[in-house]
C-alpha cells in the first residue's frame, strides 16, 4: 500500500516568525496583515508569532538565517514586495531575497515560506496583496504551518516504516 504523508496543518503550539520589509510598505503591510490571520486561525498564539521587519527585500536572507538559527521558531514566513523598475536592481535584489531564504532552509533545516512579491508593476503587486489574486502572505502563512507538519512527520520516519 502506498504510504502517503499529508498530515493536517496545525499551528497549535508552534513558533512562527514573520520577518517583513519596510520596503514597499503600503504592500507588504496587507501581505503581513494576511500572514498574521491565517498563522491565528490555524492555531498559532499571539504571543508565538514574532513578528521582524528589516529595510528591503536584500536584507531578508541575514535576518531570517539568524532566526533560524537561534532554534527559537518553528518556521519563518518572509514577506516583501519587489518592483521592477527601470534598472537591473529589480533583479539583483529579488534573486538574491529568493537564493538567500533558499540557503536558509536547506542549511538549518528550518522551514521558510516565501512570501516575496516580484512583480513588473504596482498593479500587480496590489493584485497579490489581498485583493483581486488572494493574499500572497496569508499563502505564505499556510504554507510555513503546512511544511512544520511535514518536516516533524518525516523526521519521525524509520526505514522499517517506509
Ligand atoms: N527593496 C525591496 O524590498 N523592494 C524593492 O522594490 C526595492 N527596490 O526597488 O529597489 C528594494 N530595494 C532595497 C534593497 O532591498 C536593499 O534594502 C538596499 O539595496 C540596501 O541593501
Amino acid at each position: 500500500m502506498v504510504k502517503r504523508i499529508h498530515p493536517l496543518a496545525t499551528g497549535t503550539d508552534r513558533r512562527v516568525a514573520i520577518v517583513d520589509t519596510a520596503w514597499n510598505d503600503f504592500i507588504v503591510r496587507n501581505l503581513t496583515e494576511g500572514a498574521i490571520e491565517t498563522l491565528k486561525r490555524q492555531g498559532v498564539a499571539d504571543d508565538h508569532i514574532l513578528h521582524v521587519t528589516v529595510p528591503g527585500a536584500f536584507e531578508l536572507p541575514i535576518a531570517v538565517r539568524q532566526l533560524a538559527e537561534t532554534g527559537a521558531v518553528d518556521a519563518i514566513v518572509a514577506l516583501g514586495c519587489v518592483i521592477r523598475g527601470a534598472t537591473p536592481h529589480f533583479e539583483f535584489v529579488a534573486g538574491e531575497a529568493a537564493k538567500g531564504v533558499a540557503s536558509v532552509m536547506a542549511d538549518t533545516g528550518v522551514p521558510v515560506a516565501f512570501g516575496v512579491l516580484t512583480t513588473d508593476t504596482i498593479d500587480q503587486a496590489i493584485e497579490r496583496a489581498g485583493t483581486k489574486l488572494g493574499n500572497k502572505g496569508a499563502e505564505a502563512a499556510s504554507v510555513a504551518i503546512e511544511m512544520i507538519g511535514t518536516l516533524a512527520a518525516l523526521k519521525g520516519m524509520r526505514r522499517d516504516e517506509s
